[in-house]
């Protein structure tokens, strides 16, 4: 009901609407009206009230609730069940709970602060309240354990792609999951996995891009290597982030990872991977991999049908990279 008040004062454009007439379109009492704006007021939204007009939303602020996330959103799969918290311990953590619960595919989980924000391979992910958009997709993909580096590649490309068209600007892909502005990191994704055998149970695609934080916002160890889209489009362009809501970024991330996962659903993973490459920084780069239980450094020559680096070695030899960590000279540090 609260949602559809909202839906009703949101049609109205900054004009009045009376008590009596939202409670006569829904069904409610005038009292009860009064309750859900006083709620909707609560959670941030500025509504003005008049006695003789009734009520008008003035003013919408950056809050992240399923309806701002559902509300103009334009896809069949992703985002059609969306789940908005205050805090948890990780997006992630949460959604493969939904997962295992049976939950639906396309099933988001948004959170304002994670307590215990994970990376790959257990390092940790800084994810500041409210400054953020930390985020899981639950994916039931047709596709083998093999392919899934491929869905790694489409989360990127549907982050980069979501920058360009929300915001103009063009951010790189170091392989094989951050997206990188001005040489700092400002987006990183952890593709989980749940399978048997042969086939993907669910698969969890985590989404943290930093938003709006000031350089001190960042603990000091990442702080050289970090980077949020306010920092950057304040000193590149002169422009404040907070003209930009969250929720605007988000439907258009979802968007376009819908996009592109449906190329890789539909065996078009070869498209997926040609697109991305147009903004992979890493080829061409001299690169340090480890491979198995060693350490080599090489060129990065390209990125095959599977998602898969193609790094030559120092030694001659030419190795496929499908996991591990590849530091890139002269970008992000060398180690
Ligand atoms: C990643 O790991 O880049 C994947 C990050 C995924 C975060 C999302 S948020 C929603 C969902 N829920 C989760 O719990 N996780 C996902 P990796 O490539 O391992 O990079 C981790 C490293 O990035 C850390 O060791 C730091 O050096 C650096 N780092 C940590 N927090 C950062 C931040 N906010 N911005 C930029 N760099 C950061």
């Amino acid at each position: 009901m609260k949602d559809k008040i909202l839906q009703k004062l949101k049609n109205a454009d900054g004009n009045y609407v009376s008590g009596e007439q939202l409670g006569m379109d829904l069904n409610v009492s005038r009292t009860a009206v009064w309750k859900y704006i006083k709620e909707l007021k609560e959670e941030g939204y500025v509504i003005e009230s008049s006695s003789k007009k009734g009520y008008r939303l003035s003013f919408v602020p950056d809050i992240i609730n399923s309806f701002e996330v559902k509300n103009g959103l334009n896809t069949k799969i992703i985002g059609k069940n969306v789940h908005c918290l205050e805090e948890v311990d990780s997006t992630n953590n949460y959604a493969k709970r939904l997962a295992q619960e049976g939950c639906e595919e396309g099933t988001v989980v948004i959170a304002e602060i994670q307590t215990e924000g994970r990376g790959r391979m257990g390092r940790s992910w800084h994810s500041m309240g409210n400054k953020g958009i930390w985020m899981s997709v639950v994916l039931r993909p047709v596709i083998s354990p093999e392919e899934i580096q491929v869905i790694t590649l489409a989360a990127s490309l549907a982050v980069v792609s979501a920058l360009n068209e929300v915001l103009g600007i063009e951010a790189g892909i170091k392989w094989p999951n951050d997206v990188i502005l001005d040489g700092k990191k400002v987006c990183g994704i952890l593709t989980e996995m749940n399978m048997e055998m042969e086939r993907v149970n669910f698969l969890i695609s985590g989404i943290g891009l930093n938003f709006s934080q000031q350089e001190s916002d960042f603990p000091e160890e990442i702080r050289d290597k970090a980077t949020s889209l306010g920092i950057y489009l304040k000193e590149k362009h002169g422009l404040d982030i907070s003209k930009i809501k969250r929720t605007q970024l988000i439907k258009m991330i979802l968007f376009k990872f819908e996009e592109v996962y449906d190329k890789v659903n539909s065996d078009n993973g070869d498209d997926v991977v040609k697109e991305w490459k147009k903004y992979c920084i890493t080829l061409g780069k001299e690169v340090c991999i480890n491979y198995r239980t060693k350490q080599y450094t090489g060129t990065a020559l390209d990125v095959d049908t599977k998602g898969r680096l193609l790094v030559r070695c120092s030694d001659g030899v030419t190795r496929e990279v499908s996991s591990g960590e590849v530091s890139v000279r002269g970008l992000l540090g060398y180690s």
